[in-house]
């Protein structure tokens, strides 16, 4: 069965031309991704494309499968931001492809180099409305929800189709690209020379795009003139790979640095100008701010506002992206290219004077030390039941130790605070939930950031976020990954305290009491400890770190200590009406 599946049919060929070598449509795509590199697809196979698996596997593609397609989406997502190049999820139609779509349009916001290709119904139907199976018009409904979307109806245009995907997703700004492929094209047949040449190898697919000398100019200028400079980091410096050069422009000028969430780890979050710990003196006293790779979107509360202060602000910013600049406050100095050319043009540009006045990098970081001495008695505490601060403490040291390990994370409370609390040291080192804040990147994450980089993954998931995902932890135990999930079980989303006043169901927020997660994994081979207490957790993960084996470890949190939202509760909507009393 397998080797049918694996052999193109040579016995269809025309009994014209009994010797031509022929191709199809699934040969012609899987050496069109292996021609641009791609080793790794992560899916869900059914029809139309479950040969395409078994044929990518058999021709040298990793194949991942996966039990839900949204969860491979977001491991392609990653895989593409780990590695510059697009990740690739396989879908089948209708259902497959809008469970992978979420990840799609989480990859595109995000701005993560992605394919979605997803197998579509016959087009003469759909496009009649007929009711094929799975019936659906994907490209459409893609369209709206990605950077670029394509389909191929002909096997002659499936190596224009690809590199079309492939250059989409990484050149300019990244994002996702959807490519449509109809179960007809699978099966066309053609000469298999004229199919080679016809496939396309994508050169140079991210261009460097040179900031202009001017820009340069100006943004030194600026910077020239701060007393109080800060520079902000954000996933796009992750992304670009422009370490060193990152590194060295931050330290030459001697400017603080804050980094958003992704991008901490670019510099070790225990540099001496790390503003971390001072986010909010900086955000409010800060006269110059450098944005590197990072917009002003939600997450720095749009550029203005209570959290800016009130001395006026001038803004540098360094994106990809033209209609970036003056998305939400006036940028005085655009500085428009890919990070690595711009950030060394800045460098080049340096003259001995740019660099930060001293009274402000001291205040900063006196500022930064006093937040870390108020922290650090609360993440030494050996509470039973833990709270955040002990379980979190923990992990901390863990990392610190194990600087190589990549972390993902994601939660409300479980999130906000170990992004504040476990310090990163390796760039590219910490996973979540991005943009959207979105729930259920993390098993996707973990899989795919063991695939991609063979390090060892640690997970830290609230035991909501974790639902999202959960049942990929069969797939972590198929595949033998070095993955530890350590569930911040609080009983529920945010706290396991609420009561439903009104009648016989549980709260919203509420879960079941006393859950036992960490049996879940022992269904599938893997090791489950149940941690209540900081000692039981920092054994139980180490014993996972060193063994490298598929573990799930239940850390019983009091389910009294989150707060609504974690972080963000301002964001919720209040009436006079329903004030929370
Ligand atoms: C896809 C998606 N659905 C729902 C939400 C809303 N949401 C935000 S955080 C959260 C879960 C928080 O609970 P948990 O993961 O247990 O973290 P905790 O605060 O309890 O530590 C939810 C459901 C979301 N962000 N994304
Ligand atoms: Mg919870």
């Amino acid at each position: 069965m397998a080797d049918a599946a694996v052999k193109p049919k040579l016995e269809t060929a025309p009994a014209t031309a009994p010797e031509q070598e022929l191709t199809d449509g699934f040969h012609l795509v899987i050496d069109a991704l292996k021609l641009n590199g791609v080793k790794t697809i992560y899916g869900v196979p059914g029809i139309p494309i479950t040969d395409f698996g078994r044929m990518a596997q058999a021709e040298g593609i990793r194949v991942l499968s996966f039990r839900h397609e949204q969860n491979a989406g977001y491991a392609a997502s990653i895989a593409g931001f780990l590695t510059k190049q697009p990740g690739v999820c396989l879908t089948v139609s209708a259902p497959g492809f809008l469970n992978g779509l979420t990840a799609l349009a989480h990859a595109t916001t995000n701005c993560f180099p992605m394919i979605l290709m997803s197998g579509s119904s016959e087009r003469e139907i759909v496009d009649l409305q007929q009711g094929d199976y799975e019936e659906m018009d994907q490209l459409a409904i893609a369209k709206p929800l990605c950077k670029a979307a394509f389909r191929v109806l002909h096997a002659a245009d499936i190596g224009i189709g690809v590199a079309r995907a492939i250059r989409a997703a990484v050149s300019g700004r990244p994002g996702g690209v959807y490519l449509d492929l109809p179960a007809k094209l699978f099966g066309q047949v053609m000469d298999a020379a004229a199919g080679q040449k016809s496939l396309v190898k994508v050169i140079d697919p991210a261009p460097a795009q040179i900031p202009a000398p001017a820009a340069i100019k100006r943004a030194l200028e600026v910077l020239k003139s701060a007393k109080r400079p800060l520079i902000i980091l954000g996933k796009g410096a992750a992304y670009a790979q422009a370490d060193d050069a990152i590194r060295a422009l931050v330290e030459k000028t001697g400017v603080p640095f804050l980094p958003m969430s992704m991008a901490k780890g670019l510099l070790p979050d225990t540099h001496r100008q790390c503003a971390g710990a001072a986010r909010s003196t900086v955000l409010k006293e800060s006269d110059v701010v450098m944005l590197i790779g990072a917009r002003l979107n939600w997450l720095l509360s749009h550029g203005k506002g209570k959290t800016w202060g009130e001395a006026p602000k001038k803004f540098i910013q360094i994106d990809i992206e033209p209609r970036e600049m003056d998305s939400n406050v006036e940028i005085a100095a655009p500085v428009v290219g890919d990070i690595a050319s711009c950030v060394k043009a800045l460098l080049d540009g340096l003259d001995g004077k740019t660099a930060a006045p001293p009274d402000w990098a001291g205040a900063v970081a006196k500022k930064r030390e006093e937040n870390v001495a108020k922290m650090a008695p609360r993440l030494m505490n050996n509470n039973v039941p833990m709270d955040y601060h002990g379980a979190l403490g923990v992990l901390r040291t863990i990392v610190k130790e194990r600087p190589d390990a990549i972390l993902v994370n994601e939660g409300a409370n479980t999130l906000d605070l170990a992004r504040g609390i476990i310090d990163v040291y390796q760039p590219r080192k910490r996973l979540d939930v991005g943009t959207w804040g979105i729930m259920g990147i993390g098993m996707g994450y973990a899989i795919a950031a063991a695939i991609e980089t063979g390090k060892p993954v640690l997970c830290v998931e609230g035991d909501s976020a974790f639902g999202f995902s959960g049942m990929e932890i069969e797939t972590i135990c198929r595949y033998r990954l070095p993955v530890c999930v350590v569930i911040f079980n609080n009983d529920g989303i945010y706290r396991g305290t609420d009561v439903n006043a009104a009648g016989a169901d549980p709260a919203t927020t509420v879960f079941v009491k006393g859950a036992r997660y960490d049996k879940m994994i022992e269904a599938f081979g893997g090791t489950g400890v149940n941690a209540t207490s900081p000692d039981e957790l920092k054994r139980a993960v180490n014993a996972a770190m060193d063994s490298g084996k598929p573990t799930l470890i239940n850390a019983v949190i009091d389910p009294a200590a989150g707060s609504e939202s974690g972080r963000i509760g301002n964001l919720n909507p209040q009436s006079k009406l329903s004030k929370k009393q």
